[in-house]
């Protein structure tokens, strides 16, 4: 079994897809072992997306991401880093087919509703940034 840290952002919540996106998790068999909403601080985003800091889009990322309330969720079940990744679906919109999550509600590469850790290690650092071991 494996955990990952999946996280519907300010516009996946304010587009009211918190339900479906819970849905189609539960649907595929994963088991959610904890959620909370809240609104990021700058602090807990800019070290969330830490690996991104040199990139030309950082603050963008933060200011969206800081915009309003996200849902923090942990899932977990077999190989779900990659299954989860798998759902979720690219980041870049031509690349997201449809069926996945972005590719069915998106096509910005910034306003892209979810994420989700992309390696085993990444999924045990973000669910220490972003829960206490009492809220698992
Ligand atoms: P992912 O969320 O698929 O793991 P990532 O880790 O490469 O993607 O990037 C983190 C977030 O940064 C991504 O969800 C949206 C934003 N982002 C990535 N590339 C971008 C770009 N070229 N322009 C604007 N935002 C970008
Ligand atoms: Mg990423």
């Amino acid at each position: 079994m494996e955990r990952t840290y999946i996280m519907i952002k300010p516009d996946g919540v304010q587009r009211r897809l918190t339900g479906e996106i819970i849905r189609r998790f539960e649907n595929r068999g994963l088991t959610l072992v904890a959620l909370k909403m809240l609104t990021p601080s700058r602090e807990t985003a800019a070290a969330h997306y830490d690996v991104h800091k040199e990139r030309p889009f950082f603050n963008d990322l933060v200011d969206f991401v800081t915009s309003g309330p996200v849902v923090a969720m942990v899932w977990e079940g077999p190989e779900a880093v990659k299954l989860t990744r798998q759902m979720i679906g690219a980041t870049k919109p031509l690349e997201a087919t449809p069926g996945t999550i972005r590719g069915d509600y998106t096509c910005d590469v910034m306003s892209n509703l979810i994420h989700g850790s992309d390696s085993p290690e990444n999924a045990e650092a973000e669910i220490k940034l972003w829960f206490a071991a009492s809220e698992i």
